[in-house]
Parts: C-alpha cells; sequence; structure tokens
C-alpha cells in the first residue's frame, strides 16, 4: 500500500507540541496542510487554539496565530487520524543516565488506534540507536491487522523512519525549513516516503539513510559539540592554574587555520547537549571514554565557579549572579549550569544571592523559596554586591554600564566583559 504523494497528504498530526513539535505544525498548517496538533498537556492545547504560544522562540507567536487563524492548526489532547505522524515529545534521562522511552511508549500507545494503510510515522525526538525500530515493534503489537516494515515486507501498511530535529532554540522557524535534514527509514520505501513528506516544507536537501545511522549522527553531532566545549572548559582551569587569559589565549590560538576552539562558560546546559551524549554512552559504554569524560568535564564547571565565588566573597557579603537561562537572549532554564551555580551558591553562602535574569518575570519556585535569594535589576545587583558572577552572556549583559564594576569582584565565566578592567 503506497504511501501518498506530497500533493495527496491532506492532514498531518503532530503528537507532541513542546520546542520542535508546535513550530513545526505552525510551519506546515501555513503551507495549506491540515494539521492536528496532540499535547497530553490540556492546558497547552487550550492556548494554541487561542493562537497562543506557550513557549519563547523568535516570530513563533505570529506563525502559530496566522495558522490557527486559518484554521489549518487545531490542538487536541489524543490522536486522530492522519495521512502523517511526526512523534516530536521528549526522550530526557532518567537515574544512572539511562534513556527515558516513556513519552514515546505513551504516544505509541495512544497512536495506534488511529493508525490507517498508508501511513508515514516519522520519529522526530532525539533518540538512542534501535528506537525507530522499537516503535515499529509497539506499533505492531498493538495494531496485528496491519503490516509493518519491521515484518519483512517490501510494502508494508505502515511506513515508518527517523528524522532527528536538528534545529538551534533562538533559530527554530529558519533552521527548520533551511538544514538539510536526515532521514533513515526502516526500509529504503520508508525512506522515500519521508522524503516526499519533508519536501513539503524543506529547502534543504534531504539526505537519505537507514534508522540506525540517523539516529547516531544525531546523537553524534550533540556529544562533539559537548566534547569540544568540554576542551574549552578544560582549558579554562588550566588558564586559571597558570595565570593566562583564556580568552586571549583562545583567540590566538584561533587564529591558526585549523584551529577552532569553543568558548568556555559557566557549564553546558539545555535539554540537549548536556542528555544526548549519554545515550551513546549507554548503548556503547566501553567504547565511550572521551565522551563520558566530556560530560564529567563539563558537569563539574558549575562546582569550580561557586568555589571561585566563594573563595573571592567574605561569608555575609551579597553576590550578584547575572543570568539564569541555559544560554544567551532565551528564557530556557531546563539543566541549566547557571540555576545548579545558583541554587548551591545559596545554600553555601550566608549572604545575600542577588538574581538577574531579563527573560523571566519571577525566580523559578525552587529559587523563590530560598531566604537568601532575591530577584533583582542590573543596577541593583550590582550596587549591594561585593561580587559579581556572569552565568549567561544575554545581550543586555554586554551592553550595561560597566563603571558600576570598578569596586566589585568580577567573575565572568562567559568573556564578556574581558576588556572592562584594561
Ligand atoms: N556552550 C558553551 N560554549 C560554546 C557553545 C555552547 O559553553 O562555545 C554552551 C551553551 O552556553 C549552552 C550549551 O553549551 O549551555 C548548549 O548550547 P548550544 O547553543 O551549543 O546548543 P543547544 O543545546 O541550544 O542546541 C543543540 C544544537 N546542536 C548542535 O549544535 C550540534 C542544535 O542544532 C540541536 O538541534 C539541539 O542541540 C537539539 O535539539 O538537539
Amino acid at each position: 500500500m503506497a504511501s501518498k504523494t506530497p500533493n495527496e497528504i491532506k492532514k498531518v498530526s503532530v503528537i507532541g507540541l513542546g520546542y520542535v513539535g508546535l513550530p513545526t505544525a505552525a510551519i506546515i498548517a501555513n503551507r495549506g496542510i491540515n494539521v492536528t496538533g496532540v499535547d497530553v498537556n490540556a492546558e497547552t492545547v487550550e492556548t494554541i487554539n487561542k493562537g497562543d504560544i506557550h513557549i519563547v522562540e523568535p516570530d513563533l507567536d505570529i506563525l502559530v496565530r496566522s495558522a490557527v487563524a486559518s484554521g489549518n492548526l487545531n490542538a487536541t489532547t489524543s490522536p486522530e487520524p492522519a495521512d502523517v505522524f511526526i512523534l516530536a515529545v521528549p526522550t530526557p534521562f532518567k537515574d544512572g543516565n539511562k534513556p527515558d522511552l516513556s513519552y514515546l511508549e505513551q504516544a505509541s500507545s495512544t497512536l495506534a488506534p488511529v493508525l490507517e494503510k498508508g501511513n508515514l510515522v516519522v520519529l522526530e525526538s532525539t533518540s538512542p540507536v534501535g528506537t525507530t525500530a522499537q516503535i515499529a515493534a509497539w506499533l505492531e503489537a498493538a495494531r496485528p491487522d496491519l503490516t509493518f516494515p519491521s515484518s519483512d515486507n517490501s510494502d508494508p501498511d505502515i511506513s515508518i523512519a527517523h528524522s532527528p530535529e536538528r534545529v538551534l532554540p533562538g533559530r527554530v522557524l529558519i533552521e527548520l525549513v533551511d538544514n538539510d535534514r536526515v532521514i533513515g527509514g526502516l526500509s529504503e520505501t520508508c525512506s522515500e516516503r519521508a522524503k516526499n513528506f519533508y519536501s513539503l516544507f524543506v529547502n534543504g536537501t534531504c539526505q537519505l539513510t537507514n534508522a540506525h545511522t540517523a539516529e547516531l549522527v544525531k546523537l553524534a553531532e550533540n556529544a562533539y559539540r559537548d566534547t569540544n566545549i568540554a576542551f574549552a572548559n578544560e582549558m579554562s582551569l588550566v588558564c586559571d592554574k597558570l595565570d593566562v587569559d583564556v580568552w586571549k589565549m583562545i583567540e590566538l590560538a584561533n587564529l591558526h587555520p585549523r584551529v577552532e576552539i569553543l568558548k568556555p562558560g559557566p557549564g553546558v546546559g539545555g535539554h540537549c547537549i548536556a542528555v544526548d551524549p549519554w545515550f551513546i554512552v549507554d548503548s556503547a559504554p566501553e567504547q565511550t571514554p572521551l565522551i563520558q569524560a566530556s560530560r564529567h568535564v563539563n558537569d563539574g564547571k558549575p562546582d569550580w565557579v561557586i568555589e571561585q565565588a566563594l573563595e573571592a566573597t567574605e561569608p555575609k557579603a551579597a553576590i550578584a549572579c547575572l543570568g539564569l537561562a541555559y544560554k544567551a537572549d532565551i528564557d530556557d532554564l531546563r539543566e541549566s549550569p547557571a540555576m545548579e551555580i545558583v541554587e548551591k551558591l545559596a545554600a553555601q553562602h550566608d549572604g545575600e544571592i542577588l538574581i538577574v535574569e531579563p527573560n523571566i518575570a519571577e525566580l523559578p519556585p525552587n529559587l523563590k523559596i530560598l531566604e537568601n535569594t532575591k530577584y533583582c535589576g542590573y543596577e541593583q545587583a550590582v550596587q549591594q554586591a561585593d561580587t559579581v558572577i556572569v552565568l549567561t552572556d544575554h545581550s543586555e549583559f554586554k551592553d550595561v554600564d560597566q563603571s558600576l564594576l570598578t569596586t566589585k569582584k568580577l567573575i565572568d565565566t562567559r568573556g564578556i566583559w574581558r576588556d572592562s578592567r584594561k
């Protein structure tokens, strides 16, 4: 049973309306295709159906509003029949750095009853090697009346492929359309069908491969970045010990035509780079000493920043912490090293911890309940503090009045003010 050609795809269902699923649903809907977005969170569904959004991403509000107003995007809490299903639910890790596939298993079980002959199912969530085949096995167990690619059938009723999302938060709407896509089907026909589908809205090239390779490509990309950041973080410790300015050293080393050292920071955050390398480690623990060491180097950086801050500051003096988000100019606090640093500092230091984060309206609950934390503006925090720590390189911090800093002890983990003391 052949899947639909691009102009026969009338209805798409996106399961999981988060940082990837919602932008994807909105882009497809704005191409004139009917899209149902599915999310277990009833509040999220209600927000989207009003034409609003529950996450921060440039221009997403405009796109969702127009998709909902045109009638092409609607959200619901349970899947309905469609021609194509995209799975974009979280794949976090659990205790022991093990992948947690429970959201995918749950999504597969709610999707199974509405599957019909000719459907295409695409897994976009970043996943351990073997997950696409696992989804086929879950669906096959629930729907013995349908044939699946795993049944050794060259023309199965249901086609299944992995096409990992590779978009950078802050640039999602551009990268969703312009980036090349890696598409790994459970068979060559599955890959071809998935490519037909993505040609509806992707301008980049669709590179076809098998599912295992596509799964590992995505994990390798994020582990590669984590390893490179770990090198920069390790060099920042070396420079501190040897009293060398790490930013100057990296600037000069990067003049070499084959060297490009990334930037050190307070640690690595976000729901991707701090998580995905562990999926490779889980599948091949003995083959991954470098990936594991990199994770430990990056995870160790917050404690080093805390040590520096405690050493620099009198016990009762205030410390200003600039930035909570895991990287510049976003509001995402997930796995943020800045959050870990602020929380541990508040527990280990007697003085006040003055927190400046221009992208949120109030402190998250875990910091709000602490007695010695306070949410502040930049000027107030810097005036009251003896020590100032830059944790996130938000644009706002680059343009501040640096004359306020001349009498302060500075710990600039992002190197944004490296020239301010010259
Ligand atoms: N960081 C540094 N130094 C650097 C670069 C980054 O300390 O030189 C830190 C950031 O401050 C942040 C963390 O690393 O805490 C991750 O930030 P990022 O901008 O490197 O990446 P993410 O997590 O926002 O998005 C990544 C991207 N992957 C790659 O660049 C290989 C994106 O393309 C993926 O789609 C995304 O993960 C994902 O969803 O997997």
